[in-house]
Formats: C-alpha cells, structure tokens, sequence
C-alpha cells in the first residue's frame, strides 16, 4: 500500500452550485462557531481553488471625485467635504501611461473607476477609447462607472471590456439608510444589463457600515441569489472617511470581518471573494485569517480610487510569511477563467523564504 495516496482523489465532489440561499440558511452560517465556520469554509475554498494562489489585481481611478450620488461612505460624492477634489476624465494617453507601467510590472488585468452616478452617452466614446487601447497592449479589462444602459453596457463589450464592477453594497433592507439618490432595483438592473451583453460581473459590497449581522447576511444572500453569482466579490470593510456621514461609525468586530468572507466563500463556491478596501488598516494575522477564511484576491498597489492600500513592500512580505502566490491565468473544467491580475514584484519577493 502507498504510504501517500494524492488528496485530491479522497476529497469530498464539490456540491452543485446554489442559486436559492433562504436568510435563516445564511443566518446560521454567521452564527457557528468561529473555528466551526472556517473549517467549512476552508474545505468549500479547496474544492474550487488552490488556496496558495491569490489573484492580484489594479485600480485605476480615471475620473475622481464630484459625484453627484450621496452614497454615505464614500469620500468622491460632491456633497460631502472630505477633501477630495473633482477632476476631469483622464485622457486616453494617461491612462495608457499607467497600463503599461502595470504591464512591465506584470500585471494581466487594469480596472478603470470613474465617480459617475452614470455615464453620459458623449463618455462612452472616450471611455471605449481608453478600454480598446488598453486592451490592445494585452491587458484584460475591468471597469466601474457606475450605472449603464443596455445600449452603454453594449458599446463598452465592443469596445473589448471584460470585466465591469457594479456592487450592491449593502442588504435591500439598510439600502435606503445608506443611499437615497437611486435604490438597489437600478443596481441590479444594471447588473442585469452588463449580463445580458456577455461581460463578467465584479459584484459585492460594504461591511462596518453600521449594519446587523442580519444585514451582513441579506447582502451576502442577495448576491449568492443572483440569476448568476458574481464572478468576483469584493467584499470592503468600510473605510472610514473624515467628511462622510459614516465617519466615526462602530468599528466592526474583526472576527465578524472573517465571518463575513467565510459565509462568501460557501455562498459563492466558484467566485472570487476578493479582501477589498480597508486591508490598509488591518493586521497581518486578520489577513491571514481572511485568506483562510475563503478570500483569495486582492487589490495590490499604494492606493485604492482616493484612500490608501498597505504599501507594495508590506504585500509582498505578507505573501512570502503565508506562503502566498499570486494566481495566473486559470481556467476550470467548464470554460470558466479566473484570469489574475500578477505583478512581477510581488512574484519573486513571495517567492524568497522568508526571514526568521
Ligand atoms: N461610482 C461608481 C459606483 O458607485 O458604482 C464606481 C466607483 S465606486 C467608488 C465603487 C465602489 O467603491 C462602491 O460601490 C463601494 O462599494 C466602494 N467604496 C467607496 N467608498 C468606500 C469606502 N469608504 N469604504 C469601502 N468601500 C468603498
Ligand atoms: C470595490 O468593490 N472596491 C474598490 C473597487 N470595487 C472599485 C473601490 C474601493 C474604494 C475605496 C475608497 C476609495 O479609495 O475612494
Ligand atoms: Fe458616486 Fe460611486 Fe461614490 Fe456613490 S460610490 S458617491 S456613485 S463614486
């Protein structure tokens, strides 16, 4: 008899992916115990994902601040004095400036943000610009501009756009306390139209935001009861932002963070559950607890759209003490990729063993 039989043929088959999540289900996922609810999570993340591998991806913000939305976390709404000033569409050959130095520093995929409620018909050209261009260099392409027509959402596909980023932020339930200048039907009818013109959806939302652990539960059942779970999750811990109306609010209990991503993990299978905002003001141990938990993406470089992102260095040391490397291009049994954004510098710094 071997003395090593290959994990993978004792390993659990994956349980089919569930569309029909009801709230006491999710519910009482939060409510295991910790080390309980890690656990599963953890076997969960092993059946879909090698959970070494964390995919690394960009931002770039190329239209900041002056939004007219009152979204009441967010330091780009004009309304709110924190400090941000509103600037004006970068132009195509600033944003490819930095495309290719994300590029040379190894980057596979560049996400574009813009501060629009929406965007106007007389953008999308310049926006299609930006995405065929960069595109053109190699780059895979995500974006986040807020909300599209059917007929933008269409013009953005043929412009070579991969990716776009549209979070629902938070349950229907606390939606109206947070936001009062659209509501979460126009969210998911955005998302529907984005679907419905071929593009994968980056979909997820804010945790600390003052919310109960039942609401935490109604965001996460909202998106794992989508007509498709998003091919990534952002899940951000609210970046508490001097000027805006949740600044000063309750921290939440770095635990529950954790809590949150494992229940991710085990409603979204198949998703990439990504450690978004607030990483800058977390431990290393809570990180790692994260990418235990199910998180398995995160955003890499100094600065998020305007708040900051724990310096490269910082990252780079995380990923050699866990262990970590970053995920390549990865596609599974039915066709779906995972395609990763990976910077040559955080490769060979994880790759050195790390000091005593
Ligand atoms: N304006 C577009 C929109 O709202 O979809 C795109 C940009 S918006 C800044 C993208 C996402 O950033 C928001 O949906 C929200 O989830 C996240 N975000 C903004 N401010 C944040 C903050 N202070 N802390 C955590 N996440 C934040
Ligand atoms: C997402 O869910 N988080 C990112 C990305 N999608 C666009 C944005 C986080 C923004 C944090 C606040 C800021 O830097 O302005
Ligand atoms: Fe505007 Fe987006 Fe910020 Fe809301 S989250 S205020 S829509 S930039």
């Amino acid at each position: 008899m071997p003395a090593l039989q290959d994990a993978s043929a004792l390993a659990p088959l994956p349980a089919p992916l569930r569309h029909d999540w009801g709230r006491g289900e999710v519910e009482a996922l939060f409510d295991l115990p910790f080390t309980e609810l890690l656990y599963r999570a953890a076997a969960v993340h092993r059946q879909h994902f090698d959970p070494a591998e964390v995919q690394v991806s960009t931002l770039l913000s190329v239209k900041t601040g002056g939004c007219p939305e009152d979204c009441a976390y967010c330091p780009q709404a004009q309304r709110y004095h924190t400090g941000v000033e509103a600037q004006k569409l970068m132009s195509t050959e600033a944003v490819l400036e930095k495309a290719r130095q994300a590029k040379a520093a190894g980057a596979s995929r560049f996400c574009m943000g813009a501060a629009w409620r929406s965007p106007k018909d007389r953008d999308i050209p310049k926006v299609a610009a930006m995405i065929r261009e960069v595109k053109a260099l190699g780059l895979e392409t995500c974006a986040t501009l807020g909300m599209l027509s059917q007929t933008q959402a269409g013009a953005l596909k043929a412009a070579g756009l991969d990716y776009y980023n549209h979070n629902i932020d938070t349950d229907p339930e606390y939606y109206g306390s947070i936001i009062h200048t659209r509501e979460m039907q126009d969210r998911l009818d955005t998302l529907a139209h984005v679907r419905d013109a071929g593009m994968k959806t980056c979909c997820g939302g804010i945790v600390g935001m003052g919310e109960s652990r039942r609401q935490r539960a109604g965001l996460l059942q909202t998106l794992a009861t989508l007509p498709a779970h998003p091919d990534s999750v952002p899940i951000n811990r609210l970046v508490q932002v001097e000027g805006t109306p949740l600044h000063g609010t309750t921290e939440l209990d770095p635990f529950e963070f954790v809590r949150t991503i494992a229940v991710a993990r085990i409603l979204m299978p198949r998703s990439m559950v990504r450690l978004s905002a607030g990483r800058e003001a977390m431990s290393d141990e809570l990180q790692a607890l994260c990418f235990a938990a199910g998180a398995n993406s995160i955003f890499y470089g100094e600065k998020l759209l305007t708040t900051g992102n724990p310096d490269t260095e910082r990252d780079q040391a995380l990923f050699a003490r866990l262990g970590l490397r970053p995920m390549q291009v990865a596609v599974d049994a039915d066709g779906h990729d995972h395609a990763g954004t990976v910077h040559a510098e955080i490769v060979e710094p994880a790759a050195r063993p790390c000091a005593a």
